[in-house]
């Protein structure tokens, strides 16, 4: 009876599918380390990593999924979150003005350059690793400039590639890569309201758009 129910469980679940259980916490010595870079080709293994990522992510974003197994809907997840010291994160957000979709599995990213200028979400930061109610301003990059791997999720090739990120993207490409050097943003949470311009989220047209 018991093996019944773990097996309907299992089929139920999938024998990857990330919950926040699997999401370690802050506190947790991997966040802190850098992680390791990634062999390339990508393996197997390493491939349904960055699947499962993905997965969490676009199941968090999903209202029903979100409730039915307590996800906290996440835009982006980096491998040392799920306690793998790993170079590779997953992110999934549009954009500030809900124009264009940022989805990127990303492998040995670097960030090549950083712009003087700085912005910060207004509403502040969060992260799936630390405490809900903890979120402060971090002061970012508007724009960024990375040479990474972007790995096709359904073929597990890659490119290796140089991209340019701003505004809402760019910050959270920013707060995944911090992931990979082992910082969170509560090592930066600035004191005062900077005196820079934050980003500006256009109001959301569709209902659709709301769920976000
Ligand atoms: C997040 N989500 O996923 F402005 F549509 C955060 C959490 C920690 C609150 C879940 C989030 O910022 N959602 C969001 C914000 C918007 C508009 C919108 C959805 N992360 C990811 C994370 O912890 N990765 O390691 C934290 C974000 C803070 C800044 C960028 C990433
Ligand atoms: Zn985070």
């Amino acid at each position: 009876m018991l093996y019944f129910f773990a097996y309907v469980c299992y089929n139920l679940i999938g024998d990857n599918m990330l919950t926040m259980k699997d999401v370690i916490q802050d506190g947790h010595p991997t966040l802190r380390k850098r992680a390791n870079e990634v062999e390339w080709p990508l393996s197997e293994e390493n491939l349904n990593k960055l699947r499962s990522m993905m997965e969490y992510i676009e199941n968090s974003q999903d209202q029903e999924m979100a409730e039915e197994y307590d996800l906290r809907p996440g835009v982006g997840l980096a491998a040392p979150q799920i306690n793998q010291s790993l170079k590779m994160f997953c992110m999934k957000t549009l954009d500030e003005d809900f124009e264009s979709l940022h989805q990127y599995a990303v492998v040995n990213p670097k960030i090549i350059s950083f712009s003087e200028a700085k912005t910060y979400l207004p509403g502040g930061e969060g992260c799936l690793s630390v405490d809900e109610d903890t979120t402060g301003i971090v002061l970012r990059s508007k724009k960024i400039r990375v040479k990474a791997y972007f790995v096709d999720l359904k073929t597990g090739e890659g490119q290796y590639k140089q991209i340019k990120l701003s505004g809402y993207p760019g910050i959270v490409f920013q707060h995944e890569y911090d992931h990979l050097l082992g910082t969170l943003f509560i090592d930066k949470i600035e004191e005062s309201i900077p005196n820079v311009k934050p980003i500006e989220f256009k109001l959301p047209e569709t209902e659709e758009e709301e769920n976000l």
